[in-house]
Formats: C-alpha cells, structure tokens, sequence
C-alpha cells in the first residue's frame, strides 16, 4: 500500500505518534536488526524545542485501566543539541523523518520550522500546537485564529509539507483544521492526548508531577475515530489519524473515516514491534 503524503513517498500508511518512540534507543537495545524490520514507514522525531528543557518533575505516568496519563513536559536537547546528537542517528533510519517542533512564541516556532527546513535529513515537519503538558497551559492549536495565525507566520520560511498536530481539547476540532488548512498546513494528525487527571491514592493529591496529563491509548480511541472523521469530511489535505490505535482492525476504522495514513503511539510502549504487526493485519484487511 503506498502512499504518497504531502509529495514523499512512503512504502506504506503506518507511522509513529510523536514521543511515543525512541528509535534511538532501540536502535541501541535491537541493532541493525531495528533497520532491517522498521516497524514505521514514516518516523516522527519526539518533539524540540528551540532551547533545551528537563521536562517536568516525576512522576511523569499513570497507567489507567485502558491506557495511560502522561506528563513529560518535553523534556529534549533543544535544537541545537538535537541537529548534534539525534538528527544524525534518526538520518540513518530507513524511512521519512518527520520532524516535531513546537514553540512558545510565533518567532520561537518560525526559527524552528526555519532552521530544521534546511537540513536534507528533514522530509516534513509537523508542528505541535498542541501539548496539554506546558507551563503556561496555553495551546495554541485550541483555538482556529491562534492556529491560523502561526501556520501564516511559519509558512513562507520553509519549503518542507508543514502537518499541524491538532488537539482533541478544543471546542471543535474541524475548525481548527480549516484554518490551518487555508493559513499553508499541508496536512494535519490527531488526535494529541485529552486532557486528564489521576490523585495519588493515599495524599488525595495530584499523583503527576505536572498535575494534570494528556490521557492515551485505548480509552481515547472513539472519540479520536469521531473527531478523524470530522476533520476528514472538513478538509481537503491529508489527515493522519491517531488515537488508541492497537490492531489492524483500528488503523482500517481510522481509513475508512477517512484518515490517510495512521499513527501508533501508546500501544508502542506495550510491544515496541506493534507497528509491523498492525501494519501486517492492515494489509490483510485490505487485500494488498
Ligand atoms: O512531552 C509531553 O508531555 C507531551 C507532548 Br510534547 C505532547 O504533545 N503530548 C503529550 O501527551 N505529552
């Protein structure tokens, strides 16, 4: 099945969520047998930051009964550390690298979009407008004109296809993907993880160092499959549907409501190779 997302070719439809897999350290615990079964077609790099930032304080995760609330706070090298030490590891994957950055300011994310466009490495960038996990607690992507606004900005400083990563805590999620849509988005992926709590049985206080968490996996899977599908019937460019996605089965009901490629995320941390295998029972499903 291959597809052909944005002008890149890719030998079929199953990525990695952002921050969901660390190619780097696998390529560590399995060597080249990594490269030999990639389990993507598409990589996307956990996302950067202009500076670098420890994240937030543990605990970072609690695992609900169908998933998991995360609060890692981006915790990355920054993007000159990244340019050094990860862009040439990632570099030798065997397939796309997509590359996620997110700013806190326009100029901040138009430097980044700016500076990783010019690095051959880079076939797409995806801008993430849409952590629940940062100080400030404001998100960009929640709001259509905010969203328009720095997708306009950024736009004319690359020529790498831009994704906009959408949140699943806005109002209506479709909007916000018209309006990247007409600001120069080449694409857009949801959903990001739904905002989430978890006390710690014993204070009754927060258990997340963070507080609150973006909540993932199986638990989110029908509302992510609903929000696909309206943005999907909402705009004309590509739609990369993610969302507890865990079997072939899912990944053909994030198709069918008219995601073009789909992407893997918590269900990596249970088994690193899910995405061969989901992209195995996808090809079953559809007969290639
Ligand atoms: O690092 C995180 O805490 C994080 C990010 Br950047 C994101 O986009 N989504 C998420 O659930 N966690």
């Amino acid at each position: 099945m291959k597809i052909d997302l944005c002008g890149i070719q890719l030998a079929g439809p199953v990525l990695n969520g952002s921050g969901t897999f660390d190619a780097i350290a696998a390529r560590r615990a399995f060597g080249d047998a990594l490269l030999e079964r990639f389990p993507f077609h598409a990589f996307v790099s956990k996302t950067i930051t202009l500076a670098p930032r420890e994240g937030n304080p543990p605990p970072r995760l609690w695992e609900t009964p169908a998933g998991l609330i995360n609060s890692i706070g981006l915790p990355n090298k920054g993007l000159e550390g990244f340019f050094a030490h990860d862009l040439p590891e990632l570099a030798e994957l065997p397939v796309p690298l997509i590359v996620s950055v997110m700013g806190f300011s326009r100029d901040e994310l138009g430097t980044l979009v700016q500076r990783a466009g010019e690095r051959d490495e880079v076939a797409l960038i995806e801008l993430n407008v849409s952590c629940p996990n940062v100080e400030t607690g404001l998100v960009m992507g929640a709001d259509p004109a905010e969203t328009a606004r720095a997708v306009e900005h950024v736009r004319p400083l690359t020529d790498r296809p831009l994704i906009v990563k959408l949140t699943p805590n806005a109002t209506d999620p479709a909007a916000v993907a018209s309006a990247a849509e007409q600001a120069g988005a080449d694409a857009v992926s949801l959903i990001n993880t739904l905002k989430g709590m978890a006390l710690d049985p014993r204070t009754r206080q927060p258990w997340l160092g963070g507080t609150t968490g973006g909540v993932s996996g199986p638990a989110v899977r029908a509302i992510a499959l609903e929000q696909v599908g309206s943005v999907a019937a909402a705009v004309g460019i590509p739609v990369i549907g993610m969302g507890g996605i865990a079997s072939g089965r899912h990944a053909s009901d994030f198709m069918s409501a008219g995601a073009a490629c789909v992407a893997i995320g918590t269900e990596n941390f249970r088994d690193p190779a899910a995405g061969l295998r989901i992209a195995a029972e996808l090809g079953e499903r559809v007969g290639v």
